[in-house]
């Protein structure tokens, strides 16, 4: 469908918002397969790499430089297969090694709206492979009469308003993208960062999303600071960035210098009767909330016994637990189902999103770009 009267290519694709993410959504067959060229259209369609993504359909902030690839999947089992590209403003990376919980909210509406399964009446529910991972999820969505109901009663913090409701059961998540869900074999480690000559207690734990977590304590800040507030201290940044370096050999992902995990977490204790106060870096910038499997990670290490989070965290005793992990804009809950004979293994994660197409069309990829 490319104009004639232009020089442009034209990509169908749909603006989705997924959580507290937004970013284009496209089909597979719509791309090019090879992934450098696809990567190039990407980059083009985004607007990166330009602080202000002025160019393109970027957001300039890593939550909005997201991209979401779907087509149908020949797994057996599976209905949909899913790639997350998560880009940036400032730099020309495409990274399709991470998982990301947000965009994965919108996988099955976009998948509906584009023809790729059919509408059931009442509730839809897809099984969808994340192939950055390997991680399958079961997601389900309102469909009242067999039509998609974006409207509802559902609020998340972070998105104004109310949606539908969009439940994710996340059904393999330990280790996504570590060797194991505690990559040293510790709860606790006690981390030497050379070079900026510190010593620091960490969990190093991936339930869905590598992650450094640490006492907000000590880096000597409450925890509570606004998420701005924390970005604009270079200090903190460059300190978190010193033991992310040191962290990402120890987690089994090498030099993590270009890679947009682990994530970092400063946790401190809950203040409006959740389980844990979070404060995240991803990885350079302080998340307005928290990622949906930053907060899975999170409320894993609440669970488990010796963890940063011990003395810290409120958790109650059960197998079946949903914690609320508090964040600079209000509260993320995950239900958590662990391992009766197994306290420390958390067999099922669930946990609430909504999402929406904000505009559907065509992204103008530049001739010479
Ligand atoms: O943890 C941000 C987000 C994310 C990732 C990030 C995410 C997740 O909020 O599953 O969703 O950590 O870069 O979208």
């Amino acid at each position: 469908s490319n104009p004639p009267l232009s020089d442009q290519r034209a990509v169908p694709c749909m603006v989705m918002r997924g959580g507290t993410s937004r970013g284009p959504f496209f089909l597979e067959s719509d791309l090019p397969t090879d992934a450098m060229e696809r990567d190039r259209v990407l980059l083009a369609a985004m607007g990166s790499p330009d602080p202000r993504q002025i160019d393109g359909l970027g957001g300039a902030h890593p939550l909005t430089s997201k991209v979401g690839i779907v087509r149908r999947s020949t797994t057996p089992g599976v209905d949909l297969d899913f790639l997350f590209a998560q880009l940036q403003p400032d730099n020309d990376t495409v990274d399709v090694t991470p998982n990301c919980g947000n965009m994965l909210a919108a996988v099955l509406p976009f998948a509906l709206e584009r023809g790729l399964l059919p509408v059931a009446h009442g509730t839809t529910t897809a099984r969808i492979l994340t192939l950055n991972t390997g991680m399958q999820c079961d997601v389900t969505l309102q469909t009242p009469n067999g039509r998609l109901q974006y409207g509802g009663d559902a609020r998340i913090d972070g998105v104004p308003g109310t949606a539908s409701p969009i439940s994710i059961n996340f059904l393999d998540t330990a280790g996504s993208v570590c060797p194991a869900l505690l990559p040293t074999g510790a709860p606790l480690d006690r981390i030497a960062v050379r070079g900026a000559d510190f010593e620091i207690d960490a969990t190093l734990i991936d339930n869905g999303m590598p992650m450094v977590l640490v006492r907000a304590s000590d880096f000597g800040i409450t925890g509570y600071e606004p998420a701005a507030e924390l970005t604009s201290s270079v200090e903190l940044r460059a300190r978190l960035e010193a033991l992310r370096l040191a962290a990402g050999p120890l987690m089994g992902l090498g030099d993590v210098s270009a890679k947009n995990y682990p994530k970092m977490c400063l946790i401190s204790a809950p203040r409006d009767g959740g389980a844990v106060n979070t404060r995240c870096f991803i990885p350079h910038v302080c998340h307005d909330s928290i990622g949906v499997l930053a907060a899975v990670t999170v409320a894993t290490a609440c669970v488990l016994p010796g963890t940063i989070a011990d003395g810290i965290a409120a958790t109650q005793p059960g197998v079946r637990q949903t914690l609320s992990i508090e964040h600079p804009t209000g509260e993320f809950s995950v239900e958590l189902e662990l391992d009766p004979n197994n306290p420390g293994q958390v067999l099922r994660a669930a946990l609430l999103r909504t999402a929406r197409p904000i505009m559907r069309g065509e992204v103008m990829i530049p001739a010479h770009f």
